[in-house]
């Protein structure tokens, strides 16, 4: 008995750490909410095929090997050259935080430098995944199964 409850304190205290992974759908309706959809004339299935292909949707991706010594971090692939700090890089920090608040399950400041992101000339095609997966190709039916 006492075993068990000894257990199941455990994976309460490491559920709490684990990485989040969104469904497709389910970071399709946080997205929509955070005004996203048609967000610098880039669609709702932009912004999630992007997810999928920079971080397979998990909140605790992690690149640490970029050819030009970046890191990238989060949802996103924030990296820590242009939009957020952390302790190996000097960065411009244009999101003005620290690269660990895009590792937690809390998404809403990822979703703010996102949104930052996008407004360079580049847009989208800052995201090296977005462009190789997702841009120009045929996304209306990737989130029919959706209800949004
Ligand atoms: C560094 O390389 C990565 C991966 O190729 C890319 O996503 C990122 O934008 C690059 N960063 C800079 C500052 O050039
Ligand atoms: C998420 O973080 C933002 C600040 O970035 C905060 O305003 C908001 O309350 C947080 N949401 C939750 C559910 O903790
Ligand atoms: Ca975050």
């Amino acid at each position: 008995m006492r075993s068990i409850l000894i257990l199941s304190l455990l994976s309460c205290f490491f559920a709490a750490y684990e990485a989040k992974i969104f469904s497709k759908c389910e970071l399709a309706h946080v997205l929509k909410a955070a005004g996203m959809d048609g967000y610098y004339g880039y669609s709702l299935e932009d912004w999630v095929c992007l997810a999928q292909y920079e971080s397979n949707f998990n909140t605790r991706a992690f690149n640490g090997d970029n050819a030009n010594g970046s890191s990238d971090y989060g949802l996103f692939q924030l990296n820590n050259k242009w939009w957020c700090k952390d302790s190996k890089h000097s960065s411009a920090n244009a999101c003005n935080t620290l690269c660990s608040k895009f590792m937690d399950d809390n998404i809403s400041d990822d979703i703010s430098c996102a949104k930052r992101v996008v407004k360079d000339p580049n847009g989208m095609s800052a995201w090296v995944a977005w462009v190789k997966h997702c841009k120009g190709k045929d996304l209306s039916t990737y989130l029919a199964s959706c209800k949004l």
